[in-house]
């Protein structure tokens, strides 16, 4: 995809390779090696040599095997894909040729994150997803390093390090690992009111997302479209996810934390490897540069979004990832994104959260990488051609030729020439003032736009985030902290604060400004569109006797569908079916999890029916699904052990059971409810005791 990077060396290395056997270990030299597993020795009891050199090499490699991990973001899982614009309708706004120049696939690299943990934390976490785009377009590279929120938690840059110190792990333990709910975290929230906007998205289901798939993207800062002639135009960038915004459920996203702490980062993989290629759809805000100041928020405050009642996102085009990673070190790990990368037609605003991070990922790739050639690594080679006079540092692996590497110069003819049409031209914007260290007023107020947020969502959203206050709070040790939070949020809204105060064990604070009553129906997921069961996994439990003419029926019309179903019986293997015969089993019930799928099905036979309600195993399967809102169905005899896990036949929501005789009925039925993702009423409402 990204081209013939291979050097003159490599070339010639074709016509050299004659002779060695293709699958020869060699050393890094080239040198083909008789022994990897026994150190060279003086006799077989005897000191290891240091002429060993394949030793010496092997293990100074391996030593030196480590790059420092990102200080943020460090969690992560990317791969290949491209991007589309649906028609040049943007060309009276942009230069960018990659936007504008229809169905013309612009190859791109796309790396999600999340933000506190470390590389080897757990998927499932609370926390902002890292959203992060690199379109490799003929005019360079551009970068769009964007969440899964479209706002922030400060306003100005320099705050960065003193928001990223406190929701880190504390340093004087090192605990808690890629977790919020701590006290050095809400210390900061509580005397940084700014934060309250992000706070509610992160307290909010947009932190547990299902799937990277099933995620929105946001480019969060107001960014500057500039045309042909110069002109500019303000502009949001807004990913919407092909199979809708879906979010786990907080309970299960710690117990995935533990059964699978690779959850998201496989989800990516096995989708993109069974062909089921993840899609986001591109869309902008566009404001004209006249309309800057026509709302009643600062355009250059990432604490603050457009509601897109206000402005409608405008489609663009369409991502794809089609393609995994072949390595994920070379690949995931050593792709370096920068805010500052980007190509003709698009630039910043003045926003200054955006102009600190213009310093800090240039700056970051060069302790992380290790010097100023990391630009060479493949992931992050531009397609465009690369001529400068940059030369040497570590890690220079190119061979410029020649005695120039300067400008003006004559002995190379000028060349490379800069000013060339179509070379990057900055917006031509005024600025005059004062040299002050004070951030505007209009970026004061802090609480509307988290009073907006909180009433946009359905009952069970505002559940879940007072649930989720209670939690983090509740683990807050003291209590000056906790009520220094409620306060805050007394400003958003009274009786959030009140519900959260009741959680945590501190008395309500007085009400503050009244809740200004407005929403944006576009925030809630509730909105969302359902968009079938694809890619939806589905367990289908079963144990000896079980009917498998029922297992293969309901089982091939699901998958038809696209769901992805997986048998489940109480060992590995083949369970016998009705007729004696072996039915085979994906896996082991006691490999996997209830957690781990989006629905649980139970067919009939009477024999399989006993046995799984006798299994405490199937039972938690069965009333696990029923506590996090997931469709669960059961055909014949296979209702017993709903009836085990205290369900009750057909009473709830996303509960769907037939006698057998219509299992073409039931599968619609059931399909219908694992497409709703889940039955969230029921969950937080009707959980069996
Ligand atoms: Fe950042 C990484 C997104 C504010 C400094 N950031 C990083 C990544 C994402 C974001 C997705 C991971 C990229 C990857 O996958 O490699 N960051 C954001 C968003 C922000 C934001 C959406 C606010 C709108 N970041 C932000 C600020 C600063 C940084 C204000 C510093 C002033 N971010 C960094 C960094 C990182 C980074 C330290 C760490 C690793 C890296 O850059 O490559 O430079």
């Amino acid at each position: 995809m990204l081209g013939d990077r291979r050097t003159d060396k490599d070339k010639q290395l074709d016509d050299v390779r004659v002779g060695y056997e293709d699958t020869a270990l060699t050393t890094d030299q080239g040198v083909p090696v008789d022994d990897t597993d026994n150190s060279l020795r003086p006799g077989e009891r005897g000191p290891t040599l240091m002429e060993d050199f394949h030793f010496r090499e092997k293990i100074t490699h391996f030593d030196h095997e480590r790059i420092p991990e990102r200080v943020v973001h460090a969690r992560g899982a990317g791969a290949h894909g491209y991007f589309e614009p649906y028609d040049d309708s943007l060309a009276p706004f942009t230069s960018a040729q990659f936007l504008t120049s229809p169905k013309v696939r612009t190859p791109v690299f796309v790396r999600f994150s999340t933000v506190a943990g470390s590389r080897g934390s757990a998927d499932t976490v609370r926390d902002v997803r890292g959203f992060a785009v690199k379109f490799f377009t003929p005019q360079g590279n551009f970068d769009l390093v964007g969440n899964n929120m479209p706002v922030f938690f400060i306003q100005d840059g320099i705050k960065f390090p003193d928001f990223v110190h406190a929701v880190k792990p504390e340093p004087h333990n090192e605990v808690p690992q890629a977790s919020s709910a701590h006290d050095t975290l809400w210390d900061f929230v509580q005397l940084q009111p700014e934060s309250t906007h992000m706070i509610m998205w992160l307290m909010s289901d947009r932190a547990l997302p299902r799937s990277y798939r099933m995620m929105q993207g946001f480019g969060v800062h107001t960014f500057r479209f500039v045309d042909a002639e110069g002109r500019g135009t303000f502009v949001k960038f807004h990913w919407k996810p092909k199979l809708g915004i879906h979010s786990l459920v907080w309970d299960e996203t710690q117990k995935i934390a533990g059964k699978d702490p690779d959850f998201n980062r496989k989800d990516l993989w096995e989708a993109i490897e069974s062909g089921n290629l993840p899609e986001w759809e591109l869309g902008v805000q566009l404001v004209a540069q006249e309309d800057e100041h026509a709302f009643d928020f600062d355009l250059l405050d990432a604490t603050k979004i457009i509601p897109e009642e206000v402005v409608p996102v405008r489609p663009v085009g369409r991502l794809v990832l089609d393609r995994n990673p072949d390595n994920f070190f070379a690949e995931t790990e050593q792709v370096a994104f920068h805010i500052g990368n980007v190509v003709p037609g698009i630039d910043f605003t003045n926003d200054p959260l955006l102009q600190g991070r213009l310093f800090s990922y240039l700056d970051t790739q060069l302790i992380r990488l290790g010097g100023p050639n990391f630009t060479q690594i493949p992931i992050n080679r531009p397609l465009a051609e690369v001529r400068n006079h940059h030369r040497d540092g570590y890690h220079q692996t190119a061979i410029p030729r020649g005695q120039v590497s300067y400008h003006p110069n004559s002995l190379g003819g000028g060349c490379p020439v800069p000013g060339s049409p179509g070379a990057y031209r900055h917006y031509q914007e005024r600025v005059d003032g004062h040299k002050i260290r004070k951030r505007s007023e209009s970026f004061s107020d802090h609480y509307s736009q988290a009073t907006l947020f909180w009433n946009s969502m359905s009952a069970w959203e505002r559940q879940h985030i007072v649930d989720a206050f209670r939690f983090e709070l509740g683990k807050v040790v003291n209590v000056h902290i906790r009520e220094g939070v409620v306060r805050n949020l007394a400003n958003v809204d009274h009786e959030l604060a009140v519900s959260v105060a009741a959680g945590i064990g501190v008395e309500p604070p007085p009400p503050a400004a009244p809740n200004h009553g407005r929403l944006s129906p576009a925030l809630s997921q509730a909105h969302a569109p359902v968009q079938g069961v694809a890619t939806r996994k589905i367990a289908i439990l079963v144990a000896d006797g079980a009917d498998s003419a029922q297992v293969k029926a309901v089982r091939s019309a699901l998958t038809g569908m696209g769901a992805i179903c997986e048998v489940l019986g109480p060992r590995g293997g083949a369970v016998r079916d009705g007729e004696g015969d072996p039915l085979p089993v994906t896996h082991a019930m006691n490999t996997t999890a209830s957690v781990l799928y989006d629905a649980v099905l139970v067919p009939g036979g009477q024999e399989s029916a006993r046995e799984l309600s006798l299994d405490g195993l199937a039972v938690h399967y069965v009333a696990e699904a029923f506590k996090h809102g997931k469709a669960i169905g059961a055909l014949g005899s296979g209702s017993r052990l709903l009836e085990i896990a205290r369900l009750g036949p057909g009473r709830h929501p996303g509960v769907v059971t037939d006698d057998g005789d219509d299992v073409d009925g039931f599968v619609k039925a059931f399909a219908a409810a694992v497409a709703a993702h889940r039955h969230p009423e029921r969950a937080i409402h009707s959980v069996p005791a």
